[in-house]
């Protein structure tokens, strides 16, 4: 068995000396152009060029959650694509959305600022009925949030394309409920696949529609957002803030207005890293199961885009 690894913007090296300590018989090489054929392909972000010069692949595992960057691409119908399922993934969503939430909540930014300027001064509380944290995408990692932020006892709920029930999450599900879910929530968390039905699902009419004072919490993907939109809002007064994890152009800009503007905090892409001993221990036992002729999760619908 031959397995092919690629990553954009990863070094390989450590990547092949678990596949290759995993997989001691299997043939494990970096992919560069030209490469001889072979069975599986492991990429983060690869070029159309791998997949076209790989016309014997037998599943492609993408090294994260989103899938987006393999299904842009032209792939051979019928081609499986397995995602990563959390991994160590979902535990790191919920320290950073938790923590982000509580931070904007209990002002903590505030309290900062009047301790560096020798001020004592408490504020008064708030209270967590008028904070309902609404959770677009309820999948692995959006229901490791939801748990996560309603142990905090925050009011919950949660968006997905298909009907869900959830212990303590008030669930809604399709475009037709979309603007309930949004009337009643102050805090937005998107956690949401890009697909050509999720693309600019920020947007002003979307944040419009949520309480006043509302916070949002991207850790998606970039082109979920309108940008301008999210700007227009803070300006109006609508938004009190938002954390923003990741961006249409990554890295951003240097000349991007969300570098230095005090209502946001901006982190590189970092909400959940991919995990190597994790994500190699599942990547083996999927494809072990599929050498074996067994069905495994995570392989992604090509109708759905995720
Ligand atoms: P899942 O596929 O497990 O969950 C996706 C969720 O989104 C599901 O609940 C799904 O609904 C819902 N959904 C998809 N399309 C729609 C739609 N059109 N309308 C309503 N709901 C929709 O994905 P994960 O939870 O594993 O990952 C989510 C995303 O997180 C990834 O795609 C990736 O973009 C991002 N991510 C970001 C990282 C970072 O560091 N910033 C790291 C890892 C992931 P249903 O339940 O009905 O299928
Ligand atoms: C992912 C990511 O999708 O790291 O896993 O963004």
């Amino acid at each position: 068995m031959r397995i092919l690894i690629y990553g954009a913007g990863m070094r390989v090296e450590p990547w092949l000396a678990d596949l290759r300590a995993a997989l001691p018989t299997a043939d494990v090489a970096e992919w560069t152009p030209g490469a001889a054929p072979a069975d599986y392909a492991i990429v983060w972000a690869p070029p159309q060029q791998l997949i076209d010069e790989q016309p014997g692949l037998r599943a492609i595992f993408n090294l994260g959650a989103g899938v987006d960057p393999v299904m842009k691409l032209r792939l051979p119908a019928g081609l499986p694509v397995v995602r990563m399922e959390d991994a160590g993934m979902a535990v790191q969503m919920a320290e950073y959305v938790c923590h982000a939430l509580i931070r904007h909540f209990r002002e903590l930014d505030g309290y900062e600022h009047d301790m560096r300027a020798r001020r004592w001064g408490v504020r008064k509380p708030r209270e967590r009925k008028d904070w309902p944290v609404g959770i677009l995408g309820l999948g692995v990692l959006g229901q490791r949030v939801a748990r996560a932020v309603a142990s905090f006892e925050f009011p919950v709920r949660g968006w997905s394309r298909t009907p869900r029930v959830m212990d303590g999450v008030e669930c809604f599900a399709g475009p037709d409920q979309l603007d309930a879910f949004l009337a009643g929530t102050r805090v937005l968390v998107c956690l949401l696949p890009l697909t050509a039905d999720t693309a600019d699902i920020l947007n002003r009419r979307t944040l419009g529609r949520l309480l006043p004072g509302a916070y949002l919490i991207n850790i998606a993907r970039g082109a979920h957002l309108v940008d301008d939109d999210l700007l227009a809002l803070l300006d109006s007064g609508h938004m009190a803030g938002a954390t923003l994890d990741v961006f249409r152009t990554e890295p951003l800009p240097l000349d991007h207005p969300f570098w230095g503007d005090a209502r946001i905090t901006l982190t590189p892409h970092g909400a959940a890293r991919t995990l190597r001993e994790a994500s190699v221990t599942q990547i083996v036992g999927k494809l072990v199961a599929l050498e074996r002729g067994e069905p495994v999760a995570g392989v992604v619908d090509p109708t759905r885009g995720y």
